[in-house]
């Protein structure tokens, strides 16, 4: 039942997607000049930032401007932790979301009634052009809690008018009971566990075509061409990439629309996108870069030029798409080394000081991003014990201490193993390796998987 390749989705908010380019760049400077000026009242972090920079009033700045102002990054979160960045007063905040997996130093975000309205009405453009309408049913088996994937396609959902399905994760047999049952034409959820129940389809003995699916949106981790392809077989749908950070909203940033041509429309109308280089030198177009946001409307953590270490290409918009809205390509990397694995952010950092709080673990560990499944991201984590020997079972108590300790920390499960001593690889340079990416073939460390 996938939709034809042809099929031009209409605009759910053709004032926003479809304004004249020139018209939408006013708009935009009108909304940072108004950013800049509720920054500077609330006298915080980063309108001590942009007095440093000579910005005295809104008034001084325009979008071209924009690069020589100061940025944010997540460690200035961390640093502010919980609500040193919120800006509204704490009576405006309806809710909190944030990134999972940093158990240690968590990303909380606060929303005010007014980010839940542009959340929404993000989202429901991200879902009409991915080719849902009030008639739709969406399954959305993102997760639902603090994470913002369930609860942002579901506000987007629901102001679409369409019928949300708030499956969340987990409980296969149950989703494809409620996919047959409830003739779901959308699928929500993330990349690798729509891989998932694809195999489960299969293994149930059941053909994509007995399902009403058209269309998914899959995002929140990385994923390749290769897992489009398999997931638009195994399901019978065309299969979008929709992409977002907790940090400026959650999922609705940026998505694939069904005639964006492989790209990204960005809501640049609420978040102003930029590329820079390692420098925050603005890249050209085409070349890649890393995404730089301005949250141009939000009220209860609004952030001028948050650097999100995410890489990926700008352009225009799509030659003869009524979408005029910028676009970006499909992530193509991090700047830093954080890994995104089942949707949840790990920061190898936070591996590291779990192993290190160990008197028994030595310094020397390999942590290995294991997607030889795609379906089944998995970290596997070697390490080696400090005592010259260690006997069987007190190699396996440590495991089993390090998977509890980790599982604490990250939010996620990981794979131990402990290697004899000299049996994590140094490296010949003495720069040590800490990170590798396995996808196929011989692990990269002996003893491993
Ligand atoms: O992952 C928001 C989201 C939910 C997006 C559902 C799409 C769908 P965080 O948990 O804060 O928010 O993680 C944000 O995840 O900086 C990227 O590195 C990564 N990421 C998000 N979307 C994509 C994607 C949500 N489509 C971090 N492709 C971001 C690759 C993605 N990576």
């Amino acid at each position: 039942m996938t939709v034809e390749r042809s099929v031009v989705p209409h605009l759910v908010d053709p004032d926003a997607e479809g304004a004249n380019p020139e018209r939408r760049r006013e708009l935009q400077q009108h909304r940072l000049r108004g950013l800049v000026d509720r920054l500077l009242a609330a006298d915080g972090v980063q309108a001590e930032r942009l007095r440093a920079a000579g910005v005295r009033q809104g008034a001084d700045v325009t979008l071209r401007d924009l690069p020589r102002l100061p940025t944010l990054s997540k460690p200035d979160l961390w640093e502010h932790y919980p609500f040193g960045l919120r800006l509204a007063p704490e009576t405006d905040i309806v809710c909190v979301h944030g990134s999972s997996g940093t158990g240690g130093r968590p990303t909380l975000i606060p929303y005010t009634a007014h980010d839940l309205e542009v959340w929404a009405q993000v989202m429901a453009r991200a879902l009409g052009g991915a080719g849902a309408t009030r008639t739709s049913v969406v399954h959305c088996a993102y997760g639902y809690g603090l994470f913002t994937g369930g609860l942002g396609i579901h506000h987007g959902a629901i102001r679409l008018g369409a019928t949300v399905v708030p499956m969340s994760g987990g409980m296969t047999d149950r989703q494809l009971r409620l996919l047959l049952d409830l003739r779901a034409d959308v699928l929500c959820c993330t990349p690798s566990y729509a891989v998932h129940l694809g195999e489960a389809l299969r293994a149930a003995g059941i053909e994509p075509d007995e399902l009403a699916l058209r269309t998914g949106v899959f995002g929140a981790e990385p994923w390749t061409d290769g897992m489009r392809a398999q997931i638009e077989q195994s399901l019978g749908l065309r299969a979008l990439d929709i992409y977002g950070l907790s940090e400026v909203i959650g999922p609705g940033v940026a998505c694939e629309s069904l005639d964006s041509d492989g790209m990204l429309n960005v809501a640049e109308d609420h978040f102003y996108v930029e590329a820079v280089d390692d420098e925050g030198r603005p890249v050209p177009d085409g070349a890649p870069g890393e995404l730089v946001f301005t949250t141009l409307t939000k009220t209860g953590m609004p952030l001028l030029r948050y650097r999100t270490g995410d890489i990926a290409r700008l352009a225009g918009p799509a030659p003869g798409s009524p979408r005029t809205l910028r676009r970006m390509s499909k992530l193509l990397g991090r700047r830093d080394d954080m890994l995104v694995v089942r949707g949840v952010n790990v920061f190898p950092s936070e591996i590291e000081a779990v192993l290190l709080a160990d008197e028994r673990v030595a310094p020397h560990y390999l942590v290995v991003e294991d997607r030889r499944d795609p379906a089944r991201p998995e970290l596997r984590i070697a390490v080696e014990p400090f005592a010259e020997s260690v006997a069987v079972d007190e190699a396996e108590t440590l495991r089993h201490d390090l998977v509890g300790a980790l599982r604490a920390r990250l939010g996620i499960g990981c794979a131990v193993t402990v290697l004899p001593p000299g049996g994590v690889p140094r490296s010949e340079t003495g720069k040590a390796r800490r990170l590798a990416r396995w996808t196929g073939g011989e692990p990269p460390v002996r003893g491993l998987g």
